[in-house]
């Protein structure tokens, strides 16, 4: 049965990228003079991910970096994001730097350079030296000068290099995952020190884009990269939910979006977690500091949230929405929340496919920031893909995904929102964090074995639509995703 297709044409200007992480393709994890990090001490850390999965060999990029950019190059990629290893070129997370390391991120950016592919680097994208974790880690407030100090060295170092700095990752992860759900590095329960880590992040954040800004000059270009949770009311009626809703947000967009963006925190937060913390941790002069002009906001959108005010003393119903909340939740003073099982077509995170959720967070972002670039530097999806006979991997469901999505950001463009490119997650299957190598969100599959790239259908369709500037959608809602269960 043939579908109904809508045409969407992107502007000339749109950048066509897409992203990885250090820790999740690199491998090489003891070469190179590479001090330890936070997520080789977890990984290595019994029950802590699935199949005691580490990042020991991950991808092999760092011995098959030209093979991976020959690779992007066929895909006729744009732009390409990657992170750096902070202890890769600085092992223990102060002084001096790994020259090795410093040499592998300059050949690899030069080799991006000579594809004619603009790299996008992030910072931090998750992994701490282990030396400042053994020192408190985000919780404590030096890990933010130590973080401004990296971020100055590798604008000396690269700054030659590269034209868009990304400063964190997705602070939300490091803070909520890291330290009070503790299913991420370094894997602790204390909604407290999650709080001050957020905080502690922020500010590492704006010491970053000044250092950048001191090395590089007024004009170079720094971004932050959220992952911001979209979330309705289970029943969008009841002003309980639409509070419970507006509670998430608070916690898990506006401890970001305040501090950042408007120099402040919001008091409705500041309140909210009083019966966790007294906010000591923020120092006069503090959000002065965190305020810096940021170039354009990077958004990481996968999934919404539904949401539902639980009554006095009800507990949580079956679902938990990935999340949950109550005791080893990511959400700090959100106890009386219930995150709702997702329902419809799920991708094998169990996370729901809702591409409206993404128009509705870049045109919010848009109407509250008033015309802030914004740029969407991750979006994809996890299937069980399937190797067919004939070698190929017919992933039809990723292009759906990938094209419904699309559809949502062109859609934002052209109500207004300047949305100025688009990163897929990911170039590589790879390393999924506490998933181990369980969950695929490559448009090129990697077999773990042979280490044998092969680009899955999605890939060669994305380089159709970085080809032509021109996405055809399905119009018909879900096609092609797994039902859930
Ligand atoms: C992001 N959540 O992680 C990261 O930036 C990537 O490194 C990762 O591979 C990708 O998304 C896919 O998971 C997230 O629980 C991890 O809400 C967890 C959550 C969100 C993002």
């Amino acid at each position: 049965m043939t579908q109904p297709i809508i045409e969407r044409r992107f502007p000339d200007s749109f950048v066509w990228g897409s992203a990885t992480a250090s820790y999740q393709i690199e491998g090489a994890a003891n070469e190179g003079g590479r001090g330890r990090s936070i997520w080789d001490t977890f990984s290595h850390t019994p029950g802590k991910t699935l199949n005691g999965d580490t990042g020991d060999v991950a991808d092999d990029h760092y011995h098959r970096w030209r093979e991976d950019i020959s690779l992007m190059q066929e895909l006729g990629l744009q732009s390409y994001r990657l992170s750096i290893a902070w202890p890769r070129v600085q092992p223990g997370g102060t002084g001096v730097l790994n020259a090795e390391g410093v040499t592998f991120y300059r050949d690899l950016l030069d080799g991006l350079i000579e594809a004619g592919i603009d790299p996008v680097v992030t910072l931090y994208h998750w992994d701490l030296p282990q030396e400042l974790q053994d020192a408190g880690g985000w919780a404590n407030r030096e890990t933010a000068y130590a973080f401004a100090e990296y971020a100055r060295a590798m604008a000396r170092e690269l700054g030659d290099r590269v034209k868009v700095w990304t400063t964190l990752n997705e602070p939300w992860c490091t803070a909520y995952l890291g330290y009070a759900s503790g299913v991420h590095a370094p894997g602790h329960t204390d909604p407290a020190e999650a709080l001050t880590a957020a905080h502690h992040l922020n500010l590492a954040h704006g010491l970053a884009t000044t250092a950048v800004r001191e090395v590089l000059g007024q004009d170079a270009q720094v971004s932050i990269t959220l992952n911001l949770h979209v979330t309705r009311p289970a029943d969008p009626e009841s002003a309980a939910d639409l509070d419970a809703a507006h509670r998430v947000d608070l916690v898990g967009n506006h401890i970001f979006l305040g501090p950042i963006l408007d120099g402040s925190y919001p008091m409705e937060l500041t309140e909210l977690t009083r019966h966790v913390t007294d906010w000591s941790f923020v120092r006069e002069g503090d959000l002065n500091l965190i305020r810096q002009r940021v170039d354009v906001l990077g958004v990481n959108y996968y999934s919404t949230n539904y949401v539902r005010q639980l009554a006095p003393g009800e507990a949580p119903g079956g679902g938990s929405g990935g999340h949950g909340s109550g005791a080893g939740s990511p959400w700090v003073s959100l106890d009386d929340v219930e995150f709702l099982a997702p329902t419809g077509p799920l991708t094998a995170m169990g996370w729901n496919i809702e591409p409206d959720g993404l128009y509705e967070l870049l045109t919010a972002l848009d109407n509250a920031y008033d015309g802030l670039p914004l740029m969407v530097t991750e979006n994809g999806a996890a299937f069980d893909d399937e190797v067919s006979d004939d070698g190929k991997i017919h992933d039809t469901n990723r292009i759906n995904y990938v094209a419904r999505h699309l559809d949502a950001v062109a859609q934002a463009i052209e109500d207004g929102a300047d949305v100025r490119g688009y990163f897929v997650w990911s170039l590589l299957d790879n390393f999924e964090w506490a998933w181990g190598y369980t969950r695929r969100f490559g448009i090129v599959r990697v077999d773990y074995d042979t280490q044998v790239r092969t680009p899955k259908d999605s890939a060669r369709w994305y380089a159709d639509v970085i080809r032509t500037g021109i996405v055809n959608v399905p119009a018909t809602a879900n096609v092609g995703a797994t039902e859930g269960v």
